[in-house]
């Protein structure tokens, strides 16, 4: 019986693919080449799925080149690269991998949070360039972490991880904003309190943005929302570029309206805005925040899962469109 076919669209690790060919014809890209969207359609053609890394787009126009194809498995929980209404009408299934990196997501918000309040890469590319001549009393003085206000927006599971760092490790005050509340004993189990957004930015000691990238939340902080923040504050940005105004925040970071940002994201990344790279008072690190080599392997395993449990037995773990599930019968 011949397996059905699939593309594997970026490189990964060795065994992920030992893996899917107990399954599939499987086409790889070890070379890790980044194929143009012309490209990835003519790979596509005759697969009917394909493993991908979230830096893949998925819309219409590539749907309509590839009539064969049933599944795109992103091994990121973010799916911003997928049109999903586009994908539910030409009955193609999307899933994603939550859950898998929560905890250590969660664990680099501290990171960053931490690396920006008290200017830690600022003050090591100071004694790396041998500047660091003698100690003095405000040297390199940064912001307070511990028994601060922490504002996180989006409270999904990645926030509230972080929220369960902030109240029981760092002692902080959490407040957030959300799409919806979250039930009261949930709230009680990291003391957050539900505000509005603005309440949140003119409170927020830090904050800390982890929402889903979307029309809707383009732009979440631009240069109003970041008037409203205290002088003092720190912006960490984790989810994804474009929900943050990037050039708008180099300004303010200029200016010292806001103290201090970390960002792991960037609109229109890997390029980053090049007035970021101008200001001494942000810490930029390369969309590595899911990056451990244990994490990296589940968020992979749980893809592998997907394209196996939805081609070859009909059944996908995390579908995001399971509408397509119901009409294929599955
Ligand atoms: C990925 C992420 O590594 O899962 C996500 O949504 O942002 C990261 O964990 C990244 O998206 C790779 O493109």
């Amino acid at each position: 019986m011949t397996q059905p076919a699939i593309l594997v669209t970026r490189a990964i690790f060795p065994e992920v693919l030992v893996q899917l060919r107990q399954h599939f014809d499987v086409e790889s890209n070890q070379d890790d080449v980044i194929w143009s969207p012309q490209e990835l359609a003519q790979r596509l053609q005759g697969k009917a799925g394909a493993f991908m890394t979230g830096t893949e787009k998925v819309d219409a126009g590539l749907l309509a080149r590839c009539g064969q194809l049933k599944l795109c498995a992103n091994m990121t929980v973010g799916y911003n690269n997928f049109d999903l209404a586009a994908m539910t009408a030409a009955g193609v299934l999307g899933t994603n991998a939550p859950d898998v990196l929560t905890e250590t997501t969660a664990d680099f918000g501290f990171a960053l949070l931490m690396a920006t309040a008290r200017r830690v890469t600022e003050s090591e590319h100071f004694l790396r360039a041998g500047k660091w001549t003698r100690w003095s009393y405000d040297m390199f003085s940064g912001a307070e972490v511990h028994g601060t206000t922490l504002g996180i927006v989006g409270m999904g599971r990645i926030g509230q991880a972080i929220a369960r760092r902030a109240a029981l490790g760092f002692g902080m005050q959490v407040i957030y904003h959300n799409r919806s509340r979250l039930d009261a004993a949930v709230e009680a189990s990291f003391n957050a309190r539900y505000v509005g957004k603005e309440e949140l930015l003119q409170t927020a000691d830090h904050v800390m943005l982890v929402l889903p990238y979307s029309a809707d939340s383009h732009h979440t902080i631009g240069a109003t929302e970041l008037a409203l923040m205290k002088p003092t504050a720190t912006l960490i940005n984790l989810a994804r570029g474009g929900i943050v105004d990037d050039a708008a925040l180099a300004e303010a970071l200029r200016d010292k309206r806001i103290a201090a940002a970390g960002l792991d994201v960037f609109e229109g990344e890997p390029a980053v805005h090049p007035a970021l790279l101008t200001v001494p008072n942000v810490v930029l690190t390369p969309h590595i925040a899911s990056a451990t080599e244990g994490t990296r392997r589940a968020m992979a395993a749980l893809a592998v899962d997907n394209l196996i449990g939805f081609l070859v037995h009909g059944k996908a773990v995390t579908p995001l469109n399971p509408e397509v599930l119901a009409r294929a019968g599955a």
